[in-house]
């Protein structure tokens, strides 16, 4: 039997839930969205630990790497004070993503990131966030609802010769939107490959190296009411194939 490609995800470092009889023991998680994002486009999904003297080792079991939603990115790791309206942090999970999109990128792993994998891409470059989309000059309302139950969605523009135009053939998409940062200064060799009509960035990719795509949007939330972004799984999973 071929082996199916393995897509290590980022573990999320959280505090317990108050159900928990250990409160000072933090958790480490992904959802089932991932998970059965990854299944669904025919890979095998394993939940990388926060070890961060583990790194190299956890990469050496993966043939792709996603880089999940999280907590804000602490500014600190993008050369920022921390201003008012920036949210939970959670610097530990930082360290050990970065790590890990640092190691993949070296080995030429592909990597997806998403939301806050799709920012950490951004920082790993050397580029900068908005601390919140307000901070922006622009109306950034758009990206976010307080209730999360509530799925809100908005266009995007995709740019013709980037692999989400390929993978999509198309030249816009509808997208859902959980976002209260965004990207301001563009990493080293990043095209921004999807925009909002505001102008604010939703999507990039790296122009070397490594097949490396991040989208400020939860394509994986998306999979659990339609198989819309599927083909961008699809994509991910199939360059991940094992050599
Ligand atoms: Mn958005």
């Amino acid at each position: 039997m071929r082996k199916r490609p393995v897509i290590g995800i980022a573990g999320t470092l959280s505090e317990p839930p108050v159900s928990s009889a250990f409160q000072d023991i933090q958790r480490d998680f992904t959802n089932e969205a991932y998970t059965a994002s990854l299944v669904e486009a025919g890979a095998t999904p394993i939940l990388l630990p926060s070890v961060l003297s583990e790194v190299e080792a956890l990469l050496s079991l993966c043939d792709g790497i996603l880089l999940p939603g999280g907590f804000d990115i602490d500014p600190d790791l993008y050369a920022q004070e921390r201003g008012l309206l920036c949210q939970k942090t959670m610097k530990a999970s930082d360290l050990f993503q970065l790590e890990l999109l640092r190691g993949a990128y070296r080995k030429g792993l592909p990597i997806l990131g998403i939301c806050k994998g799709f920012q950490l891409i951004n920082v790993r470059f050397g580029g900068t966030l908005f601390q919140d989309l307000s901070l922006s000059g622009t109306k950034g309302s758009v990206h976010a609802r307080k209730q999360h139950d509530t799925p809100f969605f908005h266009t995007v523009t995709l740019q013709k010769d980037s692999k989400l135009h390929t993978i999509f053939g198309s030249s816009s998409l509808e997208v859902n939107s959980f976002h209260h940062q965004g990207i301001d200064l563009l990493g080293r060799g990043l095209v921004a490959t999807a925009l909002c009509d505001d102008g604010f960035i939703e999507a990039i990719e790296q122009k070397e190296g490594s097949w490396c795509v991040g989208v400020q949007w939860h394509p994986e939330a998306m999979m659990m009411a339609s198989k819309s972004m599927l083909p961008l799984f699809s994509a991910f999973v199939e360059v991940s194939k094992p050599l």
